[in-house]
């Protein structure tokens, strides 16, 4: 919630919908190609951080050993190419072209739209409840993906990346195994590519410059999504793990917790609207969370399958 990103509580679809959803239930599985993935070999490492400015409440800390059995990873975000593949291939219908709306950053509207919505998020100003903005138009109506085939995919649901997820024979990641390939072997750094935020200068994300969230200098030269390969890999060959885009996790967000919410998931690695001065969680161990039917246009998802 808050700057990360807002949910639909207001949306009202039940789950028992969802999971009769003709569109869902057609979908098989196809070959998996495991020859583009990256194979993260199993191990113990230390997850989760004790830094001064962690976010406590959501329980980035404290830094325990977490162990995962070896899988593959994709080195991306699922692109708009790919998802596209999926649609024309099952013509599944993602829960925002359903509920004919999803949320977008202010600034990423057109003077147009901006002027036509009536509806702000109280607990989260930045955002506005965008009719008809899709993941194949995610500024609403009148933006289109045409130019941004090679960016992440957006306004995306749990619901609608367990959906790819079975199309694609592949499945979401454990937020453990996300973290631990996120670190890409390195002991307990800040960052996926180490301490610093900017070594030798260079950007090596894609988040918030500037004065959130009126203010985006995009110095890193994006101000939304950028293409997934745009920044350099982390040191296991993964593109784009902090910033960009939220990737949906398989996991409750209380998963190490007795009671378990369901319906709320976890999503890591931060996105373009994170900024050092606001939340932060562009850092490695960062997590928040949304719930499955909500989209937005910051949040996207990166599939995995067993070894
Ligand atoms: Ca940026
Ligand atoms: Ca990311």
């Amino acid at each position: 919630m808050g700057c990360c990103q807002p949910n639909q509580s207001g949306k009202k679809v039940s789950l028992e919908a969802i999971a009769s959803d003709p569109s869902l239930v057609s979908i098989d599985s196809k070959d998996t190609h495991l020859n583009d993935m990256v194979l993260i070999k199993g191990g113990t490492f230390l997850m989760g951080s004790e830094d001064a400015d962690i976010h406590v409440a959501d329980r980035e800390g404290p830094i325990r050993e977490e162990t995962v059995s070896s899988f593959y990873i994709d080195p991306t975000p699922v692109t708009n190419a790919a998802f596209s593949q999926f649609i024309s291939e099952t013509g599944y219908r993602t829960e925002a072209e359903q509920y004919g709306w999803s949320f977008v950053f202010h600034l990423l509207l057109s003077e147009e739209t901006q002027e036509s919505i009536k509806e702000i998020p109280i607990q989260s100003p930045w955002w506005r409840v965008v009719p008809g903005a899709t993941w194949h138009h995610p500024e609403g109506i009148d933006s289109d993906i045409e130019t941004r085939m090679d960016h992440p995919v957006v306004h995306v649901s749990w619901n609608d990346a367990q959906a790819y997820c079975r199309w694609a024979g592949k499945r979401l990641l454990h937020e453990k195994e996300w973290e631990y390939a996120a670190r890409g072997g390195l002991l307990s750094q800040r960052y996926v590519w180490g301490n610093e935020l900017h070594p030798q200068g260079q950007h090596m994300c894609n988040i918030w410059q500037g004065d959130f969230p009126y203010t985006n200098t995009a110095e890193d030269g994006y101000i939304g999504t950028a293409p997934v390969t745009a920044f350099p890999p982390n040191q296991y060959g993964l593109y784009s793990m902090a910033g960009d885009v939220w990737e949906w996790c398989t996991n409750n967000f209380d998963w190490d917790l007795e009671n378990k919410d369901t319906t709320v998931k976890t999503v890591r690695g931060g996105s373009y609207l994170c900024h050092d001065s606001y939340c932060n969680r562009y850092r490695v161990a960062a997590r928040t969370s949304n719930t499955i039917d909500s989209s937005t246009g910051n949040m996207g998802f990166r599939c995995a399958v067993d070894a």
